[in-house]
């Protein structure tokens, strides 16, 4: 028999023949994320049911050497999930169980699989609040986003998945489980190894359990959009919140052009205001009572001190949700217009204002070479998502990934002086390997292998992705 029909009989035998898929339309789907650069070419997909299931599997993968793509909702912006060169995808998507809820201790323990979504609904459900917040959590899943450290959009108060992981189990490369799943607050015995899980992109093991934490549900949202002239201005606006003893839960922004381009795909949506402004102020702030003068007092400071030209305030949960869509839409419109290129990147918040100043000629000089720049993002972070964006049209999508890497090349090198970040949250995957040395030193990335090492010495574990061993 062909060694891959060996494993293939294995792998069957061990999860039932329905949770092996090999059909073409299966591997295409499972075998790529959200990035469009990358072929899906997987050669099996496994859909275990549980952690001792995934042990048996990897514990076979290691001895026969045989590559794993450990995967999750797949919503992934860098490639992380891909699966191009025959990999056996890993998915935890049959294992989407609730185990428990705590509101005393205030954490809750799932499996996996569970979306992003679910363990917020199933919070909601108890009274109580899970704080992480992403576009794409009706599809992202919780091991995905432990394993990527997702950040989303109430990062500025509550943290990113970091700051929610209270414990988590992780099956190893060779299929030791390893137990760090409690709800402790505290521990200081040794080493915190979860840790080094978060944010691993899959490449040190596969998390198949979290218990997370848990908040008090704050019950009044007020949000508003505000049109405003320059990006000092948004720093000012941001730090008035604070004099005024605001709570912000999110601050988000986004240029015109990223407005223009939400209302020219979705025709529901109307200009925000009669006049353009060259930015976008979408913030949220959240609160135990409510409290409407605060808000108010500090909006109408806001534009007497010149600071926003105009704005529009959220007076409903349906008018929040509308407000909200102009910048939820933004990712999807942009897929909708045309060949997209995405950078994912941060700066000491303070020093944006420099930043963005610094790398406009630039934007300028290459948006001569017909690529539109649209910015938005989690300015309140320091992160700001620039999108390269070009009508289809205008020629290959290959050929414009060329010229925009070459734009991005530019761009890095002027966030290397500022001690910046190339992926502030989407990670490195696959697609920003080459750039990693912008961020890190040669010492960080060896140590980094070194620990890959330990964890995975055959290398099954996510091959390539953020570095190759
Ligand atoms: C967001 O903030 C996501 O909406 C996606 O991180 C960003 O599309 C992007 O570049
Ligand atoms: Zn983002």
């Amino acid at each position: 028999m062909h060694q891959v029909e060996k494993h293939i009989e294995f792998f069957k035998e061990t999860l039932g023949v329905s949770y092996v898929l090999t059909d073409a339309n299966d591997l295409q789907t499972f075998g790529r994320d959200w990035t469009t650069l990358f072929d899906a070419c997987p050669t099996a997909v496994l859909l275990p049911a549980n952690t001792d299931e995934v042990s048996r599997l990897l514990k076979y993968c290691h001895e026969h050497s045989l590559p794993v793509v450990p995967s999750g909702g797949r919503t992934g912006l860098a490639g992380g999930a891909v699966a191009s060169q025959g990999e056996y995808v890993l998915s935890l998507s049959r294992m989407n169980k609730i185990l428990s809820i705590n509101t005393k201790a205030m954490y809750i323990s799932v499996e996996a699989g569970v979306t992003t979504q679910m363990v917020q609904e199933e919070a909601a459900r108890n009274g109580v609040f899970f704080a992480l917040d992403l576009a794409a959590k009706g599809s992202s899943q919780i091991g995905g986003n432990i394993s990527t450290n997702a950040g989303g959009l109430k990062l500025i108060r509550y943290g990113g998945m970091r700051e929610q992981v209270l414990g988590l189990e992780v099956v190893l490369a060779d299929g030791r489980v390893l137990d760090l799943n409690t709800p402790l607050r505290k521990n200081n015995t040794g080493y915190d190894l979860k840790h080094l899980f978060i944010g691993a992109e899959g490449t040190l093991g596969v998390i198949t359990r979290a218990t997370l934490k848990l908040m008090p549900q704050p019950r009044f949202f007020q949000s508003a959009i505000l049109g405003v002239a320059s990006v000092p201005h948004i720093m000012e606006i941001m730090s008035l919140s604070g004099q005024h003893g605001l709570q912000i839960s999110a601050y988000e922004f986004f240029t015109d052009a990223a407005h223009k381009i939400v209302c020219q795909m979705h025709p529901q949506k109307r200009p925000l205001f009669t006049e353009a402004y060259p930015y976008y102020v979408l913030l949220e702030i959240e609160n135990h009572q409510e409290d409407r003068s605060a808000f108010e007092s500090f909006l109408g400071e806001v534009l007497e001190k010149g600071f926003a030209k105009d704005a529009v305030i959220a007076m409903s949960s349906r008018e929040f949700k509308e407000l909200w869509g102009y910048r939820e839409l933004i990712t999807e419109s942009l897929a909708s217009y045309g060949h997209v290129y995405k950078n994912d990147i941060s700066v000491a918040v303070g020093e944006l204002p420099a930043f963005l100043d610094d790398i406009s000629p630039i934007m300028q000089e290459e948006g001569k070479n017909d690529i539109t720049f649209i910015l938005f993002g989690h300015v309140g972070d320091g992160n700001i998502h620039i999108n390269y964006i070009a009508p289809k049209k205008g020629g290959s999508y290959k050929d414009f990934v060329i010229k925009a890497k070459a734009a991005e090349q530019r761009i890095f090198k002027v966030l290397q002086s500022y001690r910046g970040s190339v992926s502030a949250e989407h990670g490195i995957g696959l697609i920003k390997t080459a750039d990693l040395k912008y961020s890190r030193t040669a010492e960080e990335i060896a140590i980094m292998q070194s620990i890959r090492r330990i964890f995975d010495p055959k290398d099954i574990l996510n091959p390539g992705k953020i570095f190759k061993l």
